[in-house]
């Protein structure tokens, strides 16, 4: 018997302020798309599956935990991330510029130079949360995620609005290990034809 051929992999990372609602996204997630559960202390890990490109792909969501004693951590988990998502409560008005500094933060990291970027506007079931126009204001969104792809996305974890939608727009944003493989060859072989050229 043959080995199975394998799936390519990604992974993405929910970042976000304690009670923005990660965990209860993910575990809305979980439900509609599960495959197993890999709980690990201090984090909450997922793998569902997805399909992109006519292809079948796993899919690895962390939940890092927005505790201070975590943060040290996340850098481990910035450097494999094929996405950030970032979540949002966004009927806390107190905490939205926390939030923000938190975002700029993360995506001042090398690690996550041009990693795609999604914003989930989470909490839309509340009355007054902030909507996608005005969290791209808030978040200054144009500035904070220039030079990558970034899109905002209004939903509610506890209903299940606009998650599995969430979830589709992130997989599109991905790029897969394979292709950002032949971008490493293709520009691999341009230098090796522009040293043989000179
Ligand atoms: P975290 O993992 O980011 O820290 P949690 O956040 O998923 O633990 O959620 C924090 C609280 O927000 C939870 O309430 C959860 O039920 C609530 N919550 C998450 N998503 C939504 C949402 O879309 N709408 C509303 N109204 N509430 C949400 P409790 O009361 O259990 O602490
Ligand atoms: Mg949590």
């Amino acid at each position: 018997m043959g080995h199975p051929i394998s799936k390519p992999q990604v992974q993405v990372l929910l970042l976000g302020l304690d009670n923005a609602g990660k965990s209860t996204l993910l575990y809305k997630l979980k439900h509609n798309a599960s495959v197993s559960t890999v709980p690990t202390i201090g984090f909450n890990v997922e793998m569902l599956d997805a399909r992109k490109n006519r292809k079948n792909i796993a899919v690895t969501v962390w939940d890092v935990g927005g505790q201070d004693k975590m943060r040290e951590h996340w850098q481990d988990y910035y450097q494999n991330a094929a996405a950030v998502v970032f979540v949002v409560d966004a009927s806390d008005f107190g905490r939205m510029d926390e939030a923000r500094s938190e975002m700029e933060r993360a995506l001042r990291s090398d690690h996550l130079r041009g990693c795609p970027v999604v914003l989930l506007a989470n909490k839309q079931d509340v009355s007054g949360a902030l909507t996608v126009t005005e969290m791209k204001d808030r978040f200054n969104m144009r500035r904070m995620c220039a030079g990558r792809d970034w899109l905002v996305q209004p939903c509610s974890a506890s209903t299940g609005f606009g998650v599995e939608e969430a979830f589709r727009r992130v997989i599109q944003m991905v790029r897969l290990p394979s292709e950002t493989g032949a971008v490493k060859d293709n520009i691999k072989d341009r230098v090796h034809y522009l040293r043989s050229n000179s």
